[in-house]
């Protein structure tokens, strides 16, 4: 028998996420799957993080910064001023305590899928370029040739998605996280050391 119910999931879910918001998440949710069938990874663990990544992001900023105090989550100076990038480290708890998820790769995928991280898992990375290419996504550049690749490199796929958000967000450097920016050097290096490989 399947581990989660997704369908009970998905209705309370709804009654926290904007209609928008709710269409966003399916459309993260199957595209999960799908990747996880050609990079073989678990479809269920892929299904249940796609659903819940973004189950904290409607909660209003106030009551974000609140929660994470409660919980003890630290915030640090640049996340009170960006409360927005705490919607992924406050819905992995969420997904826990609301939803009933034990599995620390489920977690971590929820935790990381804005921003990303150097090595992420493959469900991280599954869960972080899903979040990027769903079908509803229409205002990235190269979305088509960053779809391709997601379905034939993931590291390639993290590199060439950090860069160009990294170029978005460097118009106004001073809202860019550390960890995004560590994150992309990582896959910067892997792309770099496997272009010296194929000379
Ligand atoms: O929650 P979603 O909108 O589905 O997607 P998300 O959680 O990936 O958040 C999207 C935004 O996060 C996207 O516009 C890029 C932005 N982002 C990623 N890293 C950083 C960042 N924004 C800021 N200000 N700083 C970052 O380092
Ligand atoms: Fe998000
Ligand atoms: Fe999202």
């Amino acid at each position: 028998m399947a581990e989660y119910d997704f369908i009970k999931m998905e209705k309370k879910l709804v009654k926290y996420l904007d209609e928008e918001r709710f269409q966003h998440t399916l459309g993260v949710m199957f595209t999960c799957t799908s990747l996880a069938m050609i990079h073989g990874c678990s479809i269920e663990k892929a299904e249940a993080a796609g659903l819940l990544h973004d189950c904290a992001k409607c909660i209003p900023s106030k009551k974000k910064l609140k929660l994470c105090e409660q919980h003890q989550i630290p915030v640090s100076d640049f996340e009170r001023e960006h409360p927005f990038l705490l919607h992924s480290r406050l819905g992995a708890l969420i997904a826990e305590k609301k939803y009933g998820i034990r599995d620390p790769e489920i977690l971590s995928a929820i935790t990381w899928h804005t921003t990303g991280k150097p090595a992420m898992s493959l469900l991280d990375k599954i869960v972080f370029i899903a979040d990027y290419i769903e079908p509803m996504r229409s205002k990235a550049p190269r979305l088509e040739e960053i779809r391709k690749m997601a379905f034939i490199d993931l590291d390639e796929c993290m590199y060439q998605i950090l860069k160009d958000t990294l170029a978005y967000l460097n118009e106004n450097p001073k809202d860019i996280d550390n960890t995004t920016k560590f994150a992309y050097d990582y896959y910067k290096k892997v792309h770099d050391e496997r272009k010296k490989g194929n000379s």
